[in-house]
């Protein structure tokens, strides 16, 4: 029961925070809600495992490969840049995008590494901008005490402490919507449910799509 009128677009909202924030979850009861409501909507999640260069970067993942930083890098980056064109169909078709990660874990877990901030920023350019951003915050300490911790590569504290300064400046002059993580699961739900409604009633007869960085 999507608004169907021509100039109708989804919205692109992407869900960023360290490992076990909890935007897995709150993704996907993101896309739940906006079903419920009748909107036409997807729950995409990058690295998109699935496709081949997705499986390079889960193996690497999950250390059974080894691969020069700015190769997995670039990897990360062509995984995104294979879903472009199908996200920018679906988004004119009407349909919103809730994201799980996206080039900001790009930027941010790669200069966590020590790569260049620029460097690292340069294969996003291009790619289709948010319409939102939502920031699950939670310190590297709280996150490590989640159950799950520490079964891929970047899950260790002092490697989330560099990725949280990464983080930060992407965030410097950024309107990214910055939610506490450490609420009450409901009540995180709810915060989103709002900030996100508010954004797809905005975008079905708002600006055209861009691109990154904008
Ligand atoms: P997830 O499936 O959301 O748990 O992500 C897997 C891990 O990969 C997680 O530690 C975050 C990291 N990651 C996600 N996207 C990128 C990226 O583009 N570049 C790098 N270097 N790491 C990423
Ligand atoms: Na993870
Ligand atoms: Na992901």
């Amino acid at each position: 029961s999507r608004d169907s009128s021509s100039n109708s677009r989804g919205a692109l909202v992407v869900l960023e925070g360290l490992d076990r924030c909890g935007k897995t979850t709150q993704a996907s009861r993101l896309a739940q809600y906006l079903e419920g409501l009748g909107h036409s909507v997807e729950l995409w999640r990058f690295p998109d495992r699935t496709t081949s260069v997705g499986q390079m970067i889960s193996s690497y993942l999950s250390n059974e490969s080894q691969l020069d930083d700015h190769t997995i890098h670039l990897l990360f980056s062509a995984n995104r840049w294979e879903k472009r064109s199908l996200m920018e169909t679906k988004l004119k078709g009407g349909t919103t995008i809730i994201l799980d990660r996206y080039s900001y874990s790009g930027v941010a877990f790669s200069c966590a590494k020590g790569l260049n901030f620029e460097w690292c920023k340069a294969p996003e350019v291009g790619l289709l901008a948010p319409d939102l951003v939502l920031y699950l915050n939670i310190s590297p300490k709280m996150a490590a005490e989640r159950k799950g911790y520490g079964s891929e590569r970047y899950e260790q504290i002092e490697f989330q402490n560099q990725v949280v300064e990464a983080y930060r400046d992407l965030m410097i002059g950024s309107n990214w919507q910055i939610v506490d993580a450490c609420q009450p699961m409901e009540v995180i739900e709810k915060e989103l449910q709002e900030i996100v409604l508010d954004c797809v009633k905005k975008c079905q007869n708002g600006a055209p799509l861009s691109d990154l960085w904008s």
